[in-house]
């Protein structure tokens, strides 16, 4: 299959996700720097997009997506990802956990709690999974939590719990973050006696709620490529807490079945 025949059967269209991720800017970057000027990039959200993936892969018909590691739909579908040679997706991405300044002074135990958070993608997959087969996310995070005792004392040990101080995160509708915010929504409620409130934003939002104070954290920062125009923009108004998820991926993902296996075929 050559990348006309696969690019004609896919109209030229990436399914992409909501505008404000940086997966959508990196691959507009791809466009360009591939020079692949027959394509267009359809914005959309991550729920549609795992939709339309859905429907393709039942159907075996060929599809092109923009995806990213941890997530449900690589244990669900055969997948790959499609070569990068020249690393317009970055290389050794991570999860980063991001907090207001001022928080570490006016809440410690939430600012210990969440500089000690990390985990691996295996463990957010567990959740996710469960999310994707039909639990409610704030019971799939319990059930987790509960099933890993272990994990979660580590972030919690010797932490004196608080009086339903208040406490906000920030998140955008993204699988994995939706698995990440309401794990750590249920330990800073349940050990530590937070009263959470998860608010669900864009990508923009996200990030300029917590450099105004009006935010304490998030989990969903994506660096130092994905949201390297959010850093640019609001990294020194805000206090970044390091890695909660180091070897996380971004790029162009299709079914196994598609005999494409670089950018550079889709020329
Ligand atoms: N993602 C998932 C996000 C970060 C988390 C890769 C879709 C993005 O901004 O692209």
């Amino acid at each position: 299959e050559t990348g006309a025949s696969f690019g004609s059967e896919v109209n030229y269209e990436i399914i992409g996700i909501d505008p404000g991720a940086g997966i959508m800017k990196a691959t507009a970057d791809a466009l360009d720097q591939y020079e692949l000027t027959d394509w267009t990039l359809i914005e959309g959200s991550g729920a549609a997009m795992t939709a339309m993936l859905d429907k393709s892969v039942k159907a075996e018909k060929p599809i092109i997506i923009t995806g990213w590691t941890p997530h449900w739909m690589f244990a669900k579908y055969d997948l790959k990802y499609l070569d990068d040679p020249k690393k317009v997706y970055g290389e050794a991405e991570e999860i980063h956990t991001v907090v207001r300044k001022g928080l570490k002074e006016d809440q410690p135990v939430a600012y210990e709690f969440l500089d000690r958070f990390e985990w691996t993608s295996d463990e957010m997959g567990e959740i996710m999974t469960a999310i994707q087969e039909g639990t409610d996310p704030a019971e799939a995070a319990k059930a987790w939590a509960d099933s890993h005792t272990d994990r979660v004392d580590t972030w919690t040990k010797d932490l004196q719990p608080v009086d339903g101080d208040k406490l906000k995160l920030s998140y955008v509708a993204w699988d994995s973050e939706i698995a990440s915010t309401n794990l750590l929504e249920y330990v800073l409620e349940s050990k530590l006696g937070y009263d959470v409130t998860a608010l669900q934003v864009e990508a923009g939002p996200m990030w300029t709620g917590v450099a105004s104070g009006d935010v304490d954290a998030t989990a969903a920062a994506w660096l130092p490529l994905t949201h390297a125009d959010y850093w640019a923009e609001y990294g020194d108004k805000l206090e970044d807490l390091g890695a909660n998820m180091t070897g996380v991926k971004t790029g162009l993902v299709v079914p196994a079945y598609v005999n494409i296996d670089s950018i550079e075929d889709l020329k």
